[in-house]
C-alpha cells in the first residue's frame, strides 16, 4: 500500500492560492458573460432600463457568491479527500465555531437586505405616477385575443375600440387590464412588464415607451387551447404619428382592425 503523503504548509498555501485564482477567473467569466450575450429583447421603455439594471446588479452580486460556495465545496472535496491509509480514521470532532457562524449569518443578511431594498426602489419607481400627462389604454383579454380601448380622454370624442395597439413615445401609458373569461397575463417583453388579466377586477401597470418600433405583446398564462396564438403587437410611434393613427381610426371605424 502507498504510504500517506504528509502535506507541507507550503503545499497547502499553493493549493489555496491556485483555488483563489481559479475562483476569480470563474467570477470574471460569469459577469462578462452576463454582459456580452444579449439575453433579453430590446429595451423599449424606461421601466425596461430600470429592470435590466436591477438584473445586472443581482447578477454581479450573485456570481461571486455562487463561485465562492462552489469553490469551497470543490476545494474541500479535493483537498480533504481520504488518502490511502486513512480508511479507518474518523474526522476531527468539531462542535461549532460561534464567531464563524455569526459572521456567515450577518454578512448574507446584510447582502440580502440591501438587494431587497434596491429591488423595492426599482419596482416602486416603475409603478410611480409620472409628473407629466398620462394616457390610459383599456386592455381586454378574451380567449384568445387582446383588444384595446382608447377612452375619450385620449380620442377627444367617442372611445375607440380596436385590436391595434399604438402608443406615443415618451409619454406614460396607464394600461388598465381586464379579462372577459379566464385569467390571462398581459406581457410586453420589450417593456419588461407583465400582470395578470383577471375576470372581475382591473389590474394595471404603467410604462413610458422610449424606443420607436413594434414589439410583441404576449399572453403569458396558459388560458386554453388557443393560448399560444394569443399575441398582439405594440407600436411605439412619434406623438405626430400617434395622432395621425388616431385620426384615421376615428374617421374610418370600419377599418379599425
Ligand atoms: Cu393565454
Amino acid at each position: 500500500m502507498e504510504a500517506p503523503v504528509e502535506e507541507t504548509p507550503e503545499m497547502s498555501r499553493r493549493a489555496i492560492a491556485g483555488t483563489v485564482v481559479a475562483a476569480l477567473i470563474a467570477t470574471a467569466i460569469g459577469i462578462v458573460l452576463s454582459y456580452v450575450i444579449h439575453w433579453f429583447p430590446a429595451q423599449a421603455s424606461t421601466q425596461a432600463h430600470n429592470t435590466d439594471r436591477l438584473y445586472h446588479v443581482l447578477v454581479i452580486a450573485s456570481v461571486p457568491i455562487f463561485v465562492l460556495v462552489v469553490t469551497v465545496i470543490l476545494f474541500s472535496v479535493w483537498h480533504f479527500r481520504m488518502k490511502p491509509g486513512q480508511e479507518l480514521q474518523d474526522g476531527p470532532p468539531i462542535h461549532g465555531n460561534t464567531r464563524l457562524e455569526v459572521f456567515w449569518t450577518a454578512i448574507p443578511a446584510m447582502i440580502l437586505l440591501s438587494l431587497v431594498s434596491y429591488s423595492f426602489v426599482v419596482l416602486h419607481d416603475n409603478e410611480k405616477k409620472p409628473a407629466g400627462p398620462e394616457m390610459v389604454v383599456e386592455v381586454t383579454g378574451q380567449q384568445f385575443a387582446w383588444s384595446y380601448s382608447y377612452p375619450s380622454s385620449v380620442t377627444g370624442g367617442a372611445p375607440l375600440n380596436t385590436t391595434q395597439l399604438y402608443v406615443p413615445e415618451n409619454e406614460s401609458v396607464y394600461f388598465a387590464i381586464h379579462s372577459k373569461d379566464v385569467i390571462h397575463a398581459f406581457w410586453i417583453p420589450a417593456f419588461r412588464l407583465q400582470i395578470d388579466a383577471v375576470p372581475g377586477i382591473t389590474t394595471h401597470y404603467r410604462a413610458t415607451p422610449d424606443r420607436l418600433g413594434s414589439y410583441p405583446v404576449v399572453c403569458n398564462l396558459l388560458c386554453g387551447v388557443g393560448h399560444s396564438l394569443m399575441r398582439s403587437t405594440i407600436h411605439v410611434v412619434t406623438p405626430e404619428q400617434f395622432q395621425a393613427w388616431l385620426q384615421r381610426q376615428t374617421s374610418a371605424p370600419a377599418s379599425a382592425s
